[in-house]
């Protein structure tokens, strides 16, 4: 895993794609590794992920531009199919996924972003799909995940126009949760990984599963989804803890993924 480094700090996982000499541009190792990556999660004690870029500079300065600019048809899909598996796995990976973006998420890189679940960046931030100025469209997810997160027609906007937009902007049209000075971006992320996973892991995993399949159907569908999530909550370890402890009047409680 050459391109992407793995690190464990308590129950929260930090990915770090580490390509910085291309400002960390998706080629096929990189996303092979952070495929191996992904891999190397221990579900039974990780809680949650952060994904991060190596630098000061750069999140991932989109997919890389050398390797796609002899693509045939056949290869431009089979590059496309790549990324997009990699990508809806993140975003069905069971455990949250916080996107620390420090500096540039253009391209496959903002596409990498709202894969994540939770989006906090640097003051140095800048997003954006360019593009259509290099004759192609998105082609890991942007053309489906932007207007799901900032609306149709601010997507549209920024994706026809190839705008690429500040961290700023990014936050006041909600592609940003949270905007903070460089140096305080991953100390944040890992502030709020903490928190959520200190949380019940069955519950907050089962939140991540209702939220995103109940954005694809309609509310009837999705509250139905909803009432069978919850109901599976009961008769768990987790759940009998969470409320004894309230009973009780514990601070302390003690998940255990079960
Ligand atoms: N690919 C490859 N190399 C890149 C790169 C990229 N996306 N971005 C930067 N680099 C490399 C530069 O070539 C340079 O390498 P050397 O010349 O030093 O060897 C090094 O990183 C440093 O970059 P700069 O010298 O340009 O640094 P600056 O600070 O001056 O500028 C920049 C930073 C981010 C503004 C600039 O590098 C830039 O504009 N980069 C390209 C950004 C971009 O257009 N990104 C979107 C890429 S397109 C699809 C599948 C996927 C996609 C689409 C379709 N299908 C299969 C259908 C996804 C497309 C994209 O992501």
């Amino acid at each position: 895993m050459g391109y992407v480094t793995y690190e464990v700090e308590g129950a929260v996982g930090i990915l770090t794609i580490d390509r910085p000499k291309a400002l960390n541009a998706l080629n096929s190792e990189v996303l092979e590794d952070l495929n191996a990556a992904l891999d190397q999660v221990d579900l039974d004690t990780v809680r949650c992920l952060i994904l991060t870029g190596a630098g000061e500079k750069s999140f991932v300065a989109g997919a890389d531009i050398g390797e796609m600019s002899d693509l045939s048809v056949a290869e431009g899909t089979a590059f496309g199919k790549k990324g997009n598996d990699i990508f809806l796995r993140i975003e069905k990976f069971p455990i949250p996924v916080i996107a620390a973006i420090n500096g540039f998420a253009l391209g496959g890189g903002c596409e990498l972003s709202m894969s994540c679940d939770i989006r906090l960046c640097s003051e140095n931030a800048m997003f954006g799909q360019p593009e259509v100025g290099l004759g192609i469209t998105p082609g890991f997810g942007g053309t489906q995940r932007l207007a799901r997160i900032v609306g149709l027609g601010v997507a549209k906007e920024l994706i026809y126009a190839a705008t690429n937009i500040k961290a700023d902007e990014a936050y006041r049209i909600g592609l940003v949760n949270h905007v903070y000075p460089l140096e305080e971006l991953l100390p944040a992320a890992k502030k709020l990984a903490g928190k959520i996973a200190r949380n019940a892991p069955i519950a907050v995993r089962s939140c991540k599963k209702a939220i995103n399949e109940g954005m694809q159907v309609s509310i009837d569908e999705g509250v139905a989804i909803e009432e069978e999530i919850f109901g599976k909550c009961f008769e768990t370890h987790d759940q009998k803890e969470g409320m004894s402890a309230f009973l009780e009047k514990r601070k302390e409680k003690n998940f255990t993924n079960n």
